[in-house]
């Protein structure tokens, strides 16, 4: 496996976050966002991890009061994740004025019912609630703090109370998401007012003890069994108060998973960035918690609602990789899920219904990454294709796979139909019908004569005959240049993940080695960023070269470069190298090859 640098060019807000304003662009550590990914858990897997390593799919709440603002600020709207109106970074609302929002803060349509019942017809298994986000309101009943959603709101209902009840009445695990590190009404807290009530300089330890500590007390001792406790934003918090807190969850609720943002190491699965679906299988217990639209909580600009079709496929995508899926919704300021969201979230149920073998208790793809028109997720003996691009021509080919097949069906809720398949040297053609039966994802299982743990692939990338394929730099070679894991937010805390290579000289190359099924003429793109114009060389290891001068800009974009020719079927290198242009800020993500049509 590689070894990635974290190239993370973002703007830290306060000690754990970070703003898109490229003025302040500074490297920040992301173990301090999202915790150390080290954990090794693999005997959790049959005890209290059994239902995130198996179900595969949660829900995540995020609620508040910045529910109510929605986005908009003295009728300004802040455009980016919309919990974090109050930071300086976004409106700058001063703590007291903030709290005031409580006085008439009523969500009348939360319906804990409603909420569990929609999570599991989406076919989620668990839902994980914002307890308390930075913003430092309890949507709890608390002893501890008065801002709390009982005492300083008309609403004076404790909905946490409901929805653990709700979800365990419908058999759904349930667990609380606490900010345990950033409270930015609380004196002391990371993010927090400087000065006490008294005028005296308030301390983490203040904090911790007077609130962090004895709420979490709270969520872990008065809602019965809870299966998650969700720390975020760990920053720099001392290692000795994340093992206190840590060690009481553990007495307290030994079966609660941690992700690992509790910071230290001291997780039980690891979490991955906010809204990052990995490229390659990673091992272990692993999360990525994504969300419905652009924004963790509400916003009333916000509709960018993934499609039913996009929530699947990165759902199946993470499975594929080997991880669990964590999917956001935000209730509006009445306390009710939007309804676009409740839509697609139920179409997506709907297809998971049909066909609950692909996503629960499923093993990862041992191809170990996306395959063109989909990916594969596994049970026993059986492969799972779900086919998100559908052929057109009638052939769905597979690459690397020698084992013996003993049969291929397509599946749909009238049964599954036999399809006929045929061996090319190492790939496998399967014959479809021209119009897939289902609107969504079609699935083919494909039956092996032996497990599919057992299984050996050859996970070399494909060149297709009739769909695109995409060559990251994650899958190469990368020789004399600096391959870099990269991270950005579009609209504030709107996360992007890719890799990319930069930093490049005269002898610097970047080489994938490719399985091609049919030789011929294909185009070639390169995906890439940098200034002015820049000229690439591509070379093939049979000695074709493309080499054209494109433009270049700051953002990514795919460019032509022309027409590549593999004369023979089967393995090749391709190499990318940089011929003119600025080598210090030009970087290369990718690199495509589509047939010719
Ligand atoms: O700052 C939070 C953010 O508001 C949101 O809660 C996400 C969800 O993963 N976690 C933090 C940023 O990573």
């Amino acid at each position: 496996m590689k070894h990635f640098i974290i190239n993370c060019l973002v703007m830290v807000l306060s000690a754990s976050f970070v703003c898109a304003q490229k003025k302040d662009d500074k490297k920040v550590n992301m173990s301090e966002m999202w915790g150390e990914k080290n954990v090794s858990v693999q005997s959790l897997k049959n005890g209290k991890a059994k239902l995130f390593d198996e179900g595969n799919f949660g829900m995540f709440i995020h609620w508040g009061l910045y529910s109510k603002l929605a986005g908009v600020w003295n009728d300004k709207t802040y455009y980016g994740i919309g919990e974090w109106i109050m930071n300086p970074r976004v409106a700058d609302i001063p703590p007291v004025e903030y709290m005031k929002i409580a006085e008439d803060y009523n969500p009348q349509n939360f319906d804990a019912k409603k909420i569990a019942q929609l999570a599991k017809n989406s076919g989620m298994k668990y839902i994980i609630i914002t307890s308390k986000h930075h913003e430092g309101f309890a949507m709890f009943d608390s002893e501890v703090s008065n801002f709390n959603i009982v005492d300083a709101t008309p609403f004076a209902r404790d909905p946490m109370k409901e929805l653990s009840a709700a979800c365990h009445e419908l058999g759904l695990s349930f667990g609380f998401y606490y900010s345990h590190n950033q409270d930015w009404t609380t004196p002391g807290a990371t993010g927090g007012p400087e000065l006490d009530e008294d005028g005296k300089k308030a301390k983490f330890k203040d904090y911790f003890y007077n609130k962090c500590k004895p709420q979490v007390k709270e969520i872990c001792t008065n809602y019965g069994a809870i299966d998650f406790v969700w720390f975020d934003t760990p920053g720099d918090m001392k290692k000795e108060y994340v093992v206190e807190l840590a060690t009481m969850v553990r007495e307290l609720q030994p079966n609660a998973m941690m992700c690992s943002r509790v910071g230290h190491g001291m997780g039980d699965y690891s979490s991955n960035g906010d809204m990052e679906v990995p490229t390659q299988n990673i091992e272990g217990l692993w999360e990525t918690c994504d969300t419905n639209n652009d924004s963790w909580s509400y916003a009333w600009y916000d509709n960018n609602f993934k499609s039913p079709k996009e929530i699947l496929n990165r759902l199946i995508s993470t499975v594929g990789r080997g991880g669990t899926y964590l999917f956001n919704v935000g209730p509006g300021p009445d306390g009710a899920i939007p309804e676009i969201g409740v839509k697609f979230l139920k179409e997506a149920g709907d297809w998971i219904e049909k066909y609950p073998q692909v996503v629960y208790n499923a093993g990862a793809s041992p191809w170990k990454h996306a395959l063109p028109w989909g990916d594969v997720t596994t049970q026993e003996n059986s492969l799972f294709l779900s086919v998100f691009d559908w052929p057109q021509d009638g052939k769905l080919y597979l690459p690397g796979i020698d084992a013996k097949i003993t049969s291929a069906s397509l599946l749909s809720d009238n049964g599954s139909k036999k399809i006929s398949f045929t061996k090319n040297k190492d790939w496998t053609i399967f014959d479809l019908p021209f119009k897939s039966s289902e609107s969504l994802i079609s699935v083919i299982e494909v039956k092996l004569e032996t497990k599919t743990e057992k299984v050996k692939v050859d996970t070399t990338l494909g060149v297709y005959p009739n769909i695109d394929a995409l060559l990251r730099v994650e899958f190469s070679e990368v020789q004399n240049a600096v391959e870099s894991e990269i991270k950005w937010m579009e609209k504030f805390g709107e996360w992007k993940h890719a890799n990319q290579v930069s930093e490049w000289n005269n002898d610097s190359k970047v080489t994938w080695t490719v399985n091609v099924q049919q030789p011929g003429y294909y185009y070639l793109d390169l995906n890439y960023k940098g200034n002015d114009r820049l000229v690439w060389k591509t070379v093939t290891d049979e000695g074709v070269r493309v080499q054209n001068q494109q433009a270049a800009t700051e953002k990514y974009q795919f460019y032509n470069m022309g027409i590549i020719e593999f004369k023979t079927a089967g393995k090749h290198t391709i190499s990318v190298s940089l011929v003119e242009g600025d080598p210090q800020t030009s970087s290369l993500k990718a690199v495509m090859i589509k047939p010719i049509k």
